[in-house]
């Protein structure tokens, strides 16, 4: 097993333990559920590593210096006000009185998670007499997809390898426990633990040749809150038996099926449900069969309905064939194109899952149109923790803000369509909808491979909680739990607030996306996918650079947004600028709103994201001492590997679009 670390809750040591903590040596707690254990078993860590203070739990007739873990009651009630917790939320308070700390929610989940809340906040801001916090949950589902593989490897891993699979075994010990623990104290409610792409292995996991160790992980799972969830092979009846097909209308599949899943609740009571990738990148789906994906997401969702399962199906299908003279098949259309005309034909225990943009998380991409398309369709909006095209958690980039600006995006299927109401189950007032993360984690010491990564899963996680929290309070919030030092806070706050915009400068400009190394997606390359049958195009010329996704000359994009965006992304004046690549071709001596050309914005920018970097490099070495060595030198190395990738994007961007334009730098740098 490799070692690992505790991430954000590697409590801090405090260095004065307050006179309200050192009152308490109980923790009371009438659940004796597995998950009500372990919240007792947090607030004894907690009270340890943070103040050194051993406690006990004790019988609830203990009266005062006690922590007390219970189900919400009219007692509580007079403390919470209007508020009420509801199953995954909770109530913690203080009464004075007695020195009694409350942490009250209507099930054990709630319980744990606002055991977990207590401690963030008597770490971050302490405790004041008159405390009280309220809070339920605001999204529902709030999943973590793994695309862990059970060779070992990681689909877009960049931490390690799989702590759940190694050499084709099912790996259970005390990192499991542990990322239980992680997630959970962020509030993770589910999670899916193979990759989408299901190999013929990882097929079998729904067999008896993995299914009783999947069984313990569920348990793990269970007993923090979570439920676990597994990819499927859409053409598992195939790969497992005689049946030759896997038409989702053929009795014979929907009979295997049947059987399949059965045993499945035989085994895990508590299944979650599944995950599929169909008709996407070359794996198996309805479209074979001349079905459409609602035929096949619902014969699942018939089969697994009757055990309280969900069917989570991926929206991400499109032609990846295309021939780049081709200028009108557009894969940014393919969603809304496979999808839209589907809406109000599901199951109503079938969640679309969509990805926030049309093409592939790019560092700059509008958000799908297809969440303002369906209206009467559970959704789960999908995001990458895993930096693959943002960085690889080389580069620094802090992804909180630009997941902000998707849950803020009003679709305008209504008013008050916002993605971030859509997928909470406002809007429609549905109760199955959610947030889906592919995670970042692997088996670093650390988890996730750069130690600020981390701020990214945590930011993930604590924005499903809570969509209304800002970029900066989490990353306030993720840095005051991490480090100690103040300095250590501020500066390395100060390094990952605006991450996002520095990667964006140095790599490629105004949404147009993609320009790195084919496969591997790291570094630049800015035709590496330009000939190439991905649909995923720059068309930079002598003259201009862009895709046309307008109705009146391009592909027809703009037409797939409500009104007003249609419009807007329609015409070049009202398209918002970091988007104008993405929908128009645009010649380089283009003005943009600051009254420079397109091309000497993009020398500009790709010059200032290099000099950021090098700030960043600065605060960090400010910092060397206050943090343990270790960690300091591999932040340190990473850091380094960042300047050198963001000084070639730089150097070979500009370098690409002087020799295209034949314009010079205005500013006279150099450009080779
Ligand atoms: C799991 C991108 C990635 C693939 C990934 C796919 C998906 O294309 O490069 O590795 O496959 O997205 O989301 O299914």
């Amino acid at each position: 097993m490799n070692e690992f670390e505790k991430c954000w809750l590697n409590y801090n040591r405090a260095d004065i333990v307050p006179e309200y903590i050192k009152q308490i040596d109980t923790v009371i707690c009438e659940s004796n559920s597995h998950i009500a254990e372990n919240a007792v078993n947090e607030v004894c860590i907690a009270m340890k590593d943070i103040y050194g203070i051993e406690i006990n739990r004790a019988s609830s007739d203990k009266t005062n210096g006690s922590i007390i873990l219970k189900i919400f009651d009219e007692n509580d009630q007079k403390y919470a006000g209007t508020f009420t917790p509801d199953k995954e939320g909770y109530v913690i308070y203080f009464v004075k009185e007695n020195n009694n700390i409350i942490v009250a929610s209507a099930s054990d989940a709630g319980v744990l998670y606002g055991v977990f809340r207590l401690f963030r906040e008597l770490i971050i801001h302490g405790m004041s007499e008159d405390m009280l916090i309220c809070e339920n949950p605001q999204i529902p589902f709030r999943m973590i997809n793994h695309w862990d593989n059970m060779a070992g490897d990681i689909e877009r891993g960049y931490s390690g390898n799989s702590f759940f699979y190694d050499d084709y075994k099912i790996i259970i010990d005390d990192r499991t426990k542990m990322y239980a623990r992680l997630m959970s104290s962020v509030g993770i409610n589910a999670i899916t633990i193979n990759n989408v792409n299901v190999h013929k292995i990882e097929t079998e996991l729904i067999t008896d040749t993995y299914l009783s160790e999947v069984k313990q992980i569920s348990d793990i799972f269970n007993s923090y809150g979570i439920k676990l969830y597994l990819s499927i092979n859409f053409a598992a009846p195939m790969e497992l038996s005689d049946i030759d097909n896997c038409d989702p209308l053929n009795e014979d599949v929907v009979a295997w099926w049947e059987k399949a899943t059965a045993h499945i609740y035989e085994i895990i009571p508590n299944f979650g449900g599944f995950l599929v990738k169909a008709d996407s990148e070359g794996r198996p789906g309805p479209f074979t069969y001349g079905r459409t994906h609602a035929e096949g997401a619902n014969m699942l969702a018939r089969v697994i309905k009757p055990y309280g399962g969900i069917v989570v199906w991926r929206c991400f299908v499109y032609n990846c064939r295309q021939d780049w003279r081709d200028r009108k098949t557009d894969r940014a259309r393919a969603g809304y194109d496979n999808f839209a005309g589907l809406d109000g034909q599901f199951e109503d225990n079938v969640i679309l899952q969509i990805k926030n943009g049309p093409m592939d998380f790019q560092i700059r991409e509008p958000v799908s149109p297809l969440f303002g398309g369906l209206k009467a369709t559970n959704i789960f909006l999908e995001f990458q923790i895993a930096q693959e095209y943002t960085g690889q958690q080389i580069d620094i980039c802090y992804l909180v803000p630009m997941w902000k600006e998707v849950l803020d995006f009003n679709t305008y299927a209504t008013e008050t369509a916002t993605v971030k109401n859509i997928v909470s189950g406002k809007e429609y007032g549905n109760a199955v909808c959610g947030i889906a993360g592919v995670t970042n984690t692997g088996n670093d010491s650390n988890w996730t491979g750069h130690d600020f990564s981390a701020a990214n899963l945590y930011g993930f996680a604590r924005l499903c909680f809570n969509p209304e929290l800002s970029s900066e309070e989490i990353a306030k919030e993720w840095a005051a739990i991490t480090y100690k030092d103040d300095l250590v806070r501020k500066n390395v706050y100060e390094i990952i607030i605006d991450s996002r915009s520095t990667y964006e400068k140095y790599t490629s400009p105004l949404g147009i996306g993609w320009m790195v190394n084919p496969n591997s997606h790291y570094g630049p390359f800015v035709d590496g996918y330009e000939y190439d049958r991905w649909g995923t195009y720059h068309r930079a010329d002598r003259n201009g650079i862009g895709q046309d996704r307008t109705v009146k000359y391009g592909t027809g994009y703009t037409a797939q947004y409500n009104e007003p965006w249609a419009t807007r992304y329609e015409n070049v004046e009202t398209t918002p600028e970091e988007l104008l690549l993405f929908f128009h071709y645009t010649k380089y001596d283009y003005v943009l709103s600051t009254g420079k050309t397109l091309i000497q914005h993009i020398y500009d920018t790709h010059f200032e994201g290099v000099d950021e970097i090098n700030v960043m490099i600065d605060k960090w070495k400010e910092v060397k001492g206050l943090v343990d060595d270790k960690i300091y030198e591999r932040v340190y190395e990473r850091m380094n590997r960042q300047l050198y990738n963001a000084t070639e994007w730089c150097d070979r961007v500009n370098t690409y679009f002087y020799r295209m334009s034949g314009i010079s730098d205005e500013k006279g740098r150099t450009i080779y």
